[in-house]
C-alpha cells in the first residue's frame, strides 16, 4: 500500500453502482479502499476484485476464528485481489499465525487490538497491549487502533515499534485525523464522512490536507 495521504476510504455504501462511483471519484486521493461485510453481502465478493482495479483492496472481515478457518477466509480474499486482510488478534496466536503465513509473499495482515466504539472500552482497551504483543510475535505488517482516543494510538505505538497503525474513527464517530496521526498512526480510516457526502472527492481531499499540516 502507498503511503501518501495516508487517507483510508471505508467504503461500507451497500450500492453497487455507488460504491463504485465513489471508488472512482477517491482512488486518486486515498491510498487504499477498505472493504467490510456490508459491501460484500450487497454486491457480492466480485467487489473485491472489481475495486482492485482501482486500488489496493483492504479486506475487513475482522476474522476471528479456528485457525483453518483463517486460512479459508485469508486465501479466499487474496485470491481476489485483496492487498490486506483484517483479523482478530483475541484469538490468539496460532489463528493470527495461519493469517500471516497464508498471507505470506501475497498479501499483509492487521490485528484489531482497540475498538474505536464506546464498547471498545469494555473488553479490548484494557487488553489491547497484549493483543498487539502477540500480533508483534506473528508477524502482522499492522495494527487497527482508535482515532476516538488517541492517547491508546500512542499507547499501542510503544508496543508495537514501527509496525503500521491504521485508524478508524475520525470523522462520523468523532475523531480527529490530524490528532489521530499526530498520536502515531500511520493512516485513517475514515467512511461515512466521506462516501455518505454530496462529495466524497472534495471530502476526500479536505482530509488528505488537514493530515499534510501535521507531517
Ligand atoms: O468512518 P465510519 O465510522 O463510517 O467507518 C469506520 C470504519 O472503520 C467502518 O468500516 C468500521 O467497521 C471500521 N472500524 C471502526 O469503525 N472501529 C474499529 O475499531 C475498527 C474498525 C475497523 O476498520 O477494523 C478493522
Amino acid at each position: 500500500m502507498r503511503k501518501s495521504s495516508r487517507l483510508i476510504l471505508a467504503l461500507d455504501e451497500t450500492d453497487r453502482e455507488k460504491a463504485l462511483d465513489i471508488a472512482d471519484a477517491v482512488s486518486g486521493t486515498v491510498d487504499a479502499i477498505k472493504i467490510n461485510w456490508p459491501l460484500v453481502l450487497s454486491a457480492g465478493p466480485e467487489m473485491i476484485t472489481e475495486l482492485s482495479r482501482r486500488s489496493d483492496v483492504i479486506c475487513d472481515f475482522k476474522v476471528a476464528d479456528i485457525p483453518n478457518t483463517v486460512h479459508l477466509i485469508v486465501d479466499g480474499a487474496l485470491g481476489r485481489g485483496a492487498s490486506a486482510v483484517i483479523v482478530h488478534s483475541f484469538t490468539g496466536s496460532d489463528s493470527m499465525k495461519e493469517a500471516v503465513d497464508t498471507a505470506a509473499g501475497r498479501g499483509n495482515i492487521y490485528a484489531v487490538t482497540e475498538m474505536s466504539h464506546p464498547g471498545g472500552k469494555e473488553f479490548t482497551a484494557p487488553n489491547a497491549e497484549a493483543l498487539a504483543l502477540v500480533g508483534v510475535r506473528c508477524g502482522v505488517k499492522g495494527f487497527i487502533a482508535p482515532a476516538t482516543r488517541p492517547d491508546r494510538i500512542a499507547a499501542i505505538r510503544k508496543v508495537i515499534g514501527d509496525r503500521e497503525i491504521l485508524s478508524p474513527g475520525v470523522g462520523a464517530q468523532g475523531g480527529s485525523a490530524s490528532a489521530a496521526i499526530s498520536a502515531g498512526a500511520d493512516y485513517v480510516i475514515v467512511g461515512r464522512a466521506i462516501y455518505k457526502s454530496d462529495d466524497p472527492s472534495k471530502v476526500a481531499g479536505d482530509i488528505a490536507d488537514e493530515i499534510r499540516t501535521v507531517l
